[in-house]
């Protein structure tokens, strides 16, 4: 499990975009956004920099929480 800050997700659509994002490179992926506390916690097959490069990608740059 990958936890990750992701301090420019600020509502719905965001949430839903690092969803999708991820989710189009690992279907089985499971992801938990947390409006709240502006995290995202992620297990996947997925290796931690590519989780961080998607996220970039779509716009919000993320850290190792
Ligand atoms: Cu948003």
């Amino acid at each position: 499990m990958t936890k990750l800050n992701v301090p420019d997700m600020s509502c719905g659509h965001c949430t839903a975009a690092i969803e999708k994002a991820i989710g189009n490179l690992d279907a089985n992926a499971v992801v938990n956004t947390d409006l709240e506390t502006k995290s995202v916690e992620i297990t996947s097959s997925l290796s931690e920099d590519v989780i961080i490069q998607t996220l970039a990608d779509e716009g919000y740059p993320a850290t190792v929480a």
